[in-house]
């Protein structure tokens, strides 16, 4: 007997459990399903939190009414709050064979829930920040190529998930002549039953993410256009504090922090509050760490926007208008590349301002190759959409481009008189003050003594990175005259310098490496004396001379001798 009545308390304890969960769960999915209002995003009369006040994490709702076991209850999904998704190895052959088809792992991504729950990854002071409760609207702007059902749909789901209703005017899809049929109708009839306005539109003819872009943004009718590649995941709070910066300043160009979903597992790698946008002498967009400048000038405050000179092109808000009154983009680049830094270039030259809002988190796919066809090849695109920046926007700065890509004078740009006449009505300034005042930090250097090769006067054999990379030797072989890798600029800083990397000696004798240039002079520093034709290495007082016996292709350097072997001749000295 007294067995059967403890069965029934036992029974009746795990009823009321259940009956718990159930109602917590419908409360759960309430809250973040596609159908519901924006009860779940409520601002406050005197201002708004990002993200609202309640957490859309299942920890978030229930950890305060539940014992944390009892969380396990609740079905999680591969990839859910942002873990790694784990392929069973049965299915490893098929992993392999779709990660061609997007250059991510296409059989990841399917498993997952098109609406992945996603930890709160904001540093604390941005979860309190209070925003205006009177922000723009926005129209975020998606353009695609053969995108990923999956990846396609997420970053949409994630949108509408994550942002408060009512300003999130609409969600416009520009499909870059895509040929995948589930990108057509059945997209359309899916993306038609969304609680927020989403359609498509459609290219005939490939026009390139710039064109699409151009293409989206006309049929907008929020304040803001806020661009996102296709396959992003927004996290919590993502768009408030983007909407904020451009309210305070129309003039601002906001972007998020761009985390990493890995293009293996799909985890979300949080990327870091310490990096800006910069780029390289092949106009290449780099990140590179925040100067010290710029955190003292934020007052060492991280949940402040960094003023960044670049920005990596794919996920900005900008205020509509301003968007076309700065010059929207050029119309002449094709395909991808380029326009990041033509966009970076003339906001700042034009009056305009970059952000990167610290408390905006959205995550991106990074992946190491293209996966779409580059019609005209990926070369020649490049080359041409370089080009339309470097003659409208580099000014006498164009000759690092030039002489370090010899060949990409060879390319058609084709017209750009309308973009120079552009920069001349909004009266830009040049890019020496974007260098001085946005950029002293540049791989650019202001102002330098000579470009082009170092030759010695012995072998006259040149100096040649031998297209080697950061902490490696750098070479030494006979002088091509056709620039590449054989050019190095003698900065005013003292740095001998090609592209990125300096020439750098960390002992008191040895070879010459390449390693990324600090600016800071220390291992970098070279004075070279125009008599005696020395490279004179300052920390170790030593001279560079041609490579010693055993380091055959290698300079080193060595006691000052005055042998021709450490005599060197600097191209264009000034
Ligand atoms: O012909 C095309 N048509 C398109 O619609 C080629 C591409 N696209 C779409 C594509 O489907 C995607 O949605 O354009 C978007 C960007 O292309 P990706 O994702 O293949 O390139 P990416 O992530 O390497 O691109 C970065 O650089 C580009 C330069 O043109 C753009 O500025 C991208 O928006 C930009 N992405 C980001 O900034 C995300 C962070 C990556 C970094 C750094
Ligand atoms: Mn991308």
């Amino acid at each position: 007997r007294l067995r059967l009545q403890y069965c029934k308390v036992i029974i009746a304890t795990s009823l009321v459990w259940f009956l718990l969960d159930v109602i917590l769960l419908m409360y759960y999915t309430d809250c973040t399903s596609l159908t519901s209002g924006s009860d779940c995003n409520n601002g406050r009369a005197e201002g708004r939190r990002a993200g609202g006040d309640i957490d859309l994490k299942p920890e978030g709702i229930l950890q305060k009414i539940i014992p944390k076991g009892l969380l396990n209850r609740i079905p999680e999904s591969p990839g859910d709050n942002g873990k790694a998704v784990v392929v069973p190895s049965a299915r490893h052959d098929e992993y392999k064979e779709k990660f061609k088809i997007n250059q991510f792992n296409l059989v990841a991504s399917d498993m997952m829930s098109l609406n992945r729950t996603l930890p709160d990854y904001r540093l604390e002071a941005c979860k309190n920040k209070m925003y205006p409760t009177e922000l723009p609207t926005t129209s975020v702007v998606i353009v695609f190529h053969n995108e990923a059902w999956s990846t396609l749909l997420r970053t949409v789901h994630s949108i509408i998930n994550r942002s408060p209703r009512e300003l999130l005017e609409e969600i416009i899809l520009v499909d870059d002549a895509s040929d995948r049929d589930e990108l057509k109708k059945k997209l359309d009839e899916y993306v038609a039953k969304l609680p927020v306005r989403t359609f498509a539109l459609r290219s005939e003819k490939r026009e390139g993410l710039i064109r699409a872009r151009l293409r989206g943004a006309e049929v907008a009718k929020g304040d803001v256009l806020t661009f996102l590649d296709a396959h992003c995941e927004c996290t919590i709070g993502w768009l408030e504090p983007l909407l904020t910066e451009v309210k305070k300043n129309r003039k601002t160009v906001a972007c998020p922090i761009i985390d990493v979903i890995s293009d293996e597992s799909f985890e979300y790698i949080t990327g870091s509050d310490m990096t800006w946008g910069g780029f390289n002498w092949k106009l290449n967009f780099r990140w590179y760490p925040v100067p010290q400048r710029e955190l003292t000038r934020r007052g060492g405050d991280r949940s402040q926007p960094t003023k960044t000179p670049t920005m990596a092109g794919g996920l900005f808000s900008i205020e509509k208008d301003y968007f076309y009154e700065i010059g929207s983009y050029d119309e002449g680049m094709d395909i991808w590349g380029a326009e990041n830094l033509e966009m970076s270039f003339r906001i700042w030259m034009c009056g305009g301002q970059i952000h990167i809002v610290t408390c905006s988190r959205v995550g991106h796919v990074f992946r190491k190759t293209s996966p779409y066809s580059w019609p005209g090849g990926v070369a020649r695109i490049i080359n041409h959409n370089t080009q339309r920046i470097v003659e409208v926007w580099l000014d006498e700065y164009k000759d690092f481009f030039y002489k370090i890509n010899p060949g990409v004078r060879s390319t058609e740009y084709g017209d750009v008189s309308e973009r120079a006449k552009l920069r001349k009505n909004l009266q830009c300034k040049s890019f020496r003050w974007y260098l001085e005042h946005i950029y002293p930090e540049s791989q650019l250097p202001l102002d330098y003594f000579s470009l082009g090769e170092v030759k010695n006067s012995d072998s006259g054999k040149c100096i040649d990175t031998m297209g080697r990379k950061s902490g490696e030797k750098i070479g030494m072989v006979h002088c091509h005259g056709l620039g590449g890798n054989q050019v190095f600029s003698y900065t005013k800083k003292q740095a001998l310098q090609t592209d990125d990397l300096c020439l750098d000696v960390s002992a008191i004798a040895g070879p010459a490496k390449l390693f990324q240039c600090h600016g800071l002079g220390g291992n970098q520093k070279w004075e070279y004396d125009k008599e005696t034709k020395e490279l004179k290495h300052i920390n170790s007082k030593q001279c560079l001379g041609k490579p010693s016996l055993e380091e055959s292709d290698t300079p080193s350097i060595g006691p000052c001798d005055g042998s021709t072997g450490q005599k060197w001749i600097l191209q264009d000295l000034k």
